[in-house]
């Protein structure tokens, strides 16, 4: 079986672990999230990438959710010595490695693509992972700060000010003129099942969606697209996706999240228990939905989440 998942960070890349275990010998194909992606010390850092390469990988910090396990942080103690900043933005020694040479490669000419499919080599996370263009797309917070409106980098949105002020616009600057990268459109027309694992509907699967073409593709694919709900009681399981929500005028529900993805897109929808009364309201939008158990607790439950997803796809493959 063909699949296809759109994944930003963190909990994207949980579900990928479960989805491996759940389906050990489906061909899994990821597009990866870019508009997280920032310039550091001369460095292009690819957070989303990275989690769901060192998550699959086994090098991930797995308290955070990002970054490498047994890190030391020397280079950016040195760095700050010099009084060189950003000191927000915690890049430990290990992680280092991972952009210079993601950097030297595109330096060289390489397309962000080919780099990521070169670092792969090493994590060998047992999926192919595409970033959702090779183009340049960077996301950016328009916020009101000490009285006069800017637009931050997502980053600073997310790890400086942690979320602390409204929203008041979510950019993905350079989208509109990126192209999907080589693979991505080909995956999604081969695919058997497409899946939105819990990402960030906004900055995450949001912002690969807005990659043209790629929208498009998916809803032309003509195979079941099932996705899981990251709003679990009206609450993000973890992150600030209700402050990015808010910023596209969509509620914080797992109601209203399929609702704004829309039956365009989704056949179906996976809740949480705590949300079983939202199941009406999805269906009623066109989108089959169940509620089931959306807590990632450990890889055992989070398979059962991907075996869900999975039997949603059939079902709405058969309807
Ligand atoms: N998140 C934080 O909350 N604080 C950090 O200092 C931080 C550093 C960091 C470094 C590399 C990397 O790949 C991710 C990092 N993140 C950090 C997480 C990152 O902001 C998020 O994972 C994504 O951008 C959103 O999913």
């Amino acid at each position: 079986m063909r699949i296809v998942v759109l994944a930003g960070g963190i909990g994207g890349a949980r579900f990928l672990r479960g989805l491996k275990q759940a389906a050990p010998d489906a061909d899994i194909t990821v597009i990866g999230n870019t508009g997280d992606d920032i310039h550091l010390f001369g460095l292009k850092v690819c957070p989303d990438l990275d989690t769901v390469m060192y998550t699959l990988g086994g090098g991930i910090n797995e308290e955070q959710g990002w970054g490498r396990s047994d890190e030391t942080f020397h280079l950016k103690e040195e760095l700050a010595a010099y009084g060189v900043g950003p000191e927000w933005f915690g890049l430990g020694d290990r992680d280092f490695a991972t952009h210079i040479v993601r950097t030297q490669m595109i330096t060289a000419g390489f397309p962000l693509s080919a780099v990521t499919e070169a670092l792969c080599d090493r994590w060998k996370p047992g999926v192919r992972l595409l970033p959702m263009t090779d183009d340049r797309v960077e996301t950016h917070v328009a916020v009101e700060l000490d009285g006069e409106r800017k637009a931050v980098h997502f980053q600073e949105y997310w790890v400086r000010l942690r979320a602390s002020v409204p929203a008041e616009a979510v950019v993905p600057v350079g989208a509109e003129q990126s192209k999907p990268a080589p693979g991505v459109l080909e995956a999604i027309a081969e695919a058997d099942v497409i899946l939105f694992p819990p990402s960030n509907p906004v900055v995450s699967v949001g912002t690969i969606l807005a990659v043209p073409g790629i929208r498009e593709a998916i809803a032309d694919a003509g195979v079941p697209v099932v996705g899981l709900s990251p709003i679990v009681g009206d609450a993000p399981v973890r992150g600030m996706a209700d402050k990015v929500l808010a910023a596209v005028g969509v509620e914080s529900t797992a109601a209203a999240v399929a609702e704004h993805y829309g039956s365009g897109l989704l056949d179906g929808w996976l809740v949480d228990t705590v949300d079983a009364d939202a199941v009406t309201r999805v269906k009623a939008a066109g989108i089959l939905c169940r509620a089931v158990p959306l807590m990632m607790t450990g890889p055992d439950a989070t398979a059962q989440m991907a075996r869900e997803a999975l039997t949603l796809a059939e079902e709405a493959r058969e309807a």
